[in-house]
This record gives C-alpha cells, structure tokens and sequence, in this order.
C-alpha cells in the first residue's frame, strides 16, 4: 500500500472512531450552543406616600395585589427576569417609601437606572404636584434615565 492510500486509511478510521464515540466536534462539524446575554436594568419607582409603588412593583414581580396598606420605612427592592430571543433581561426594581423622612435615600434608588417612573395618584392633586418636585430632586442624582409619569 502505497503512502497516500495509507494515509486515507488512517483518516477515514479517525473519521469513524469520532463517530462511535459520538464526538464529532474535533473539527468542528457541529455548531457550539448559542452563548446566553444576559442585561440587568434598574427601575426606580418614585412619588408620595401612597400613590401604588409598592403594589405596582409586587404586582409586576409576584402579580399579586393587597388592599391592605404598608407603608415602604426606606428602600424596597424585588427584580423580575423576562427572556427575549437570546437575552435574559432582569429588571432590578427600587421602590423609596415616599414619606419624606426617606428623601435622603433618593439617590438608592435613582442613581444608575435606566428608567423611573414617577407616580401619583389621580384622586389626590397634590400628589400630581409633588411629581415636579421628585423629578427634579431625581434628575439631581441621574440625568440619563429615561422618566415616565404613571397615575393610578
Ligand atoms: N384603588 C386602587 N388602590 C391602589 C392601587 N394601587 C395601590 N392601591 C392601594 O393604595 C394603598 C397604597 O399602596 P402602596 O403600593 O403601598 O403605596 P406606596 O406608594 O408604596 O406607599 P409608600 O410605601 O408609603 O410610599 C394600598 O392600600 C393599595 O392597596 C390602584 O391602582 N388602585
Ligand atoms: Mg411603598
């Protein structure tokens, strides 16, 4: 047998043994799995005491709502995963209790996201008024993000 038979000899016994053994990755035949992206964007939610943070947020994450009232005493913080195509995106949800004794930790909440939405409640005025006020203490910590208004 001459050398070049010889050698396709050797070749085609590679060629099958990675077929028996299953591995036919060695030159890569087989596409390796898609690697997954993942992307973390923190929400701040701001606004006076009892406009529906809390229960927006809980009803986002947990979809579930309670009637009964407690008041946020500082920072809450929940996050919720949602998968698109080949990206998992977890929202990193901030929730400031709005009595004022926690203005002081507006900046938890406000600095680095990507999005906050103020709030207020429809049946009380000055919840509405307020809104400026947050927007520009807020805007004070974070000039990028994104702001929405939302009334409940
Ligand atoms: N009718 C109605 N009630 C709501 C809505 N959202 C929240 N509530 C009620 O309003 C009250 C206050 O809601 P929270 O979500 O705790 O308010 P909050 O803005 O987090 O209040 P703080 O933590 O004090 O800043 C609770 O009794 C809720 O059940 C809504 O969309 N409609
Ligand atoms: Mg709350």
């Amino acid at each position: 047998m001459d050398t070049d038979s010889q050698l396709q000899q050797q070749q085609q016994q590679a060629q099958q043994q990675r077929y028996q053994t299953g591995n036919n990755t060695a030159n890569n035949d087989q596409p390796l799995p898609e690697e997954k992206n993942t992307v973390t964007l923190k929400v701040g939610l701001i606004g006076d005491a009892q406009v529906g943070k809390t229960s927006l947020m809980v009803k986002y994450v947990e979809n579930c709502f309670d009637e009964v009232y407690t008041q946020t005493l500082g920072v809450n913080f929940m996050e919720r995963s949602i998968n698109i195509k080949n990206t998992e995106i977890t929202f990193t949800i901030w929730d400031l209790g709005g009595e004022a004794e926690f203005t002081n930790m507006l900046p938890l909440v406000a600095s680095d996201a990507v999005a906050v939405l103020f709030m207020f409640d429809l049946s009380r005025k000055s919840t509405l008024n307020s809104v400026k006020d947050w927007y520009r203490q807020a805007r004070g910590f974070n000039r990028t993000a994104i702001p929405f208004l939302r009334f409940n």
